[in-house]
């Protein structure tokens, strides 16, 4: 390798170095002012909100936790891919990585600024810290790079035979058309700094590495100092003055979905890179807009209301059939009708639309919370203040409508407005304005590939219409006749119920459906629809091998 081209390599990595030295660097000082966001963090919250979720077809999943961890490993890569660039065009004019870096700079303080939950202090500082230390490095680096030691001295600027400039870093003007090797190439080539250490270059972005790792993981520690989980520790929730009875134990198969989902198992979905973090001690929730008197209550003003106890099932429409984005919890709160009656809903308020501290939305029609369905603002999830990741303090449970037009978390206000003018978040990115929840069924067992014999094997799942409530599941094998399968106990209508139904398996391959009926006659469809914009359909299909016996 000549000596030009592996100066051009090294430079690029020192570039490479310097971005994440950034990256790591501009995670500490938010990170030490106490808040949950990063400056990665808003970035990859700004893309999600601006451009993943109107890429309809690729982004039609409502954000679960792999889509969120690909963001921040793709932010990081560009992040490194671009310094690795720059690094190399540092050898023609520094001003390139220092414009380059000002741009990164410049996204980072436009995502924090527009970020609810950043704060502006947090952001300039991470800039700042972040830029500043990256373009030193980076210009440490290419010293090192080309054979110079790391800071100039009066020895070095005779044989860089130009002026160090103001940044302290031997740039070389951008060479004119057709010049020779720049001066910097030139110190590179002499032979007093052929024999430069390319092990001092190599240790020192190791270092480098290392540091912005270590900032990074030092950040992320700070960070998960969990102020919510000290919080909710010290909570008591009052019992609840009416509650459901608890669900029965259910249906005693191996495998089949429990009818109340612990919280450590409840699927999550939401636009947050970072569960926020409320502090419940400054925390109020305001009802507003087209009502009589707005209305802000404390934690402590929810706590001392009456509170109900609720279990309901909630599902995510961007649940496949067979999917996960669904569970079911015991959600403790105060009727939101209640809340609304006081606050004195005016004609005008036709919409319900729930707003979270992270700038989130969903709205749904008044109506609907006066239908009679359950329509909690929820402070408690099966016993529990709600975890942090379910929107502690408060969130909005609506039975019967998907969570992305009422399940609001992190609630900060309820805002009654017209249907016509207010969307909810995911309204223009493409969803439909309303979304009921599909009737829809799950085989649990047997799953794929269990171990069969054949014999009789029993076929569980759950179904689920909430709010309106399962009539009947059945079952077929191989498309055959519908045979009406045996329901588990019914807790209530917003709550899925579980099914079993006696198979005599034959050895060979088989193909295992489902299909439920509402209480209203709704039939679960057959045709297949994908989960854009409403909530996909289709029977689940389990294809399972009988060995011979
Ligand atoms: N603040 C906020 N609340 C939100 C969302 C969100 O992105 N942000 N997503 C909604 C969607 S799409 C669903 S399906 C439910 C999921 O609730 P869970 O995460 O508790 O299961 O929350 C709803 N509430
Ligand atoms: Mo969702």
């Amino acid at each position: 390798m000549s000596d030009d081209r592996s100066i051009q390599n090294r430079a690029g990595i020192a570039g490479a170095v310097a971005a994440a030295v950034a990256l790591g660097a501009g995670e500490l000082p938010s990170a030490l002012a106490g808040e949950a966001t990063s400056l990665v963090s808003v970035v990859a919250s700004r893309f999600i909100d601006g451009f993943a979720a109107s890429l309809k077809d690729i982004a039609v999943a409502l954000f679960g936790t792999n889509d969120k961890v690909a963001l921040i490993v793709g932010i990081v890569v560009v992040g490194v891919l671009a310094g690795f660039l720059l690094g190399r065009l540092a050898l023609r004019s520094f001003g390139y990585p220092v414009a380059g870096f000002a741009v990164f700079g410049a996204i980072g303080l436009w995502a924090g600024i527009s970020d609810p939950q950043a704060s502006a202090g947090g952001t300039v500082a991470g800039v700042v810290v972040g830029v500043g230390l990256g373009l030193v490095t980076l210009a440490a680096l290419l010293r090192l790079a080309q054979g110079l030691p790391v800071l100039p001295d009066l020895a070095d600027d005779a044989v860089v035979s130009a002026p160090a400039p103001m940044t302290g870093v031997p740039t070389a003007p951008p060479d004119a058309p057709g010049a020779p090797a720049s001066p910097v190439l030139t110190a590179a080539a002499d032979p007093r700094v052929k024999t430069a250490d390319r092990r001092s270059f190599l240790v020192a972005s190791g270092t480098a590495v290392a540091g912005a790792g270590a900032a990074a993981i030092v950040s992320r520690r700070l960070r998960s100092t969990n102020v919510v989980e000290a919080a909710r520790a010290e909570i008591e929730l009052p019992t609840a003055s009416t509650a459901v009875t608890p669900p029965p134990s259910g249906l005693d198969i191996p495998g089949i979905t429990p009818v109340i989902t612990p919280n450590e198992d409840f699927y999550r979905i939401d636009t947050a890179i970072v569960v926020p973090q409320v502090d419940v001690a400054s925390w109020s929730m305001t009802i507003n807009g087209a009502v009589d008197r707005e209305l802000t209550f404390t934690y402590d003003d929810l706590l001392a209301r009456d509170l109900v106890e609720v279990p309901v099932t909630i599902a995510c429409v961007s649940n496949e059939v067979g999917g996960g984005l669904v569970g079911t919890a015991l959600w403790q709160g105060v009727p939101l009708t209640e809340l609304l009656d006081e606050a004195g809903v005016q004609p005008g308020g036709t919409q319900i639309m729930g707003r979270s501290v992270d700038g989130f939305t969903a709205g749904f029609p008044t109506e609907l919370a006066y239908d009679g369905r359950t329509a909690l603002l929820a402070v408690g999830m099966n016993g529990e203040p709600l975890p942090a990741r379910s929107g502690f303090p408060a969130r909005l449970i609506i039975s019967g409508i998907y969570g992305y037009v009422s399940a609001t978390k992190w609630l900060s206000e309820i805002t009654l407005t017209d249907w016509e003018t207010e969307h909810g978040y995911w309204i223009p990115r493409g969803w439909s304005k309303e979304g009921p929840i599909k009737v829809t069924s799950r085989i649990d067992v047997p799953k794929r590939r269990d171990p069969l014999a054949p014999g009789t094997i029993p076929i569980g799942g759950v179904a689920y219409a909430p709010n309106r409530g399962i009539a009947a599941v059945e079952v077929r094998v191989d498309g055959g006749p519908w045979e009406a399968a045996t329901l588990g106990e019914s807790t209530s209508d917003d709550v899925w119920v579980q099914f079993r139904h006696e198979w005599n398996a034959t050895p060979g391959q088989h193909v295992l459906e489902s299909r439920a009926t509402t209480k209203d006659g709704d039939v679960q469809i057959e045709a297949r629809a994908p989960v854009a914009p409403n909530g996909a359909t289709g029977f689940h299909r389990v294809l399972v091998d009988v060995p011979s016996a």
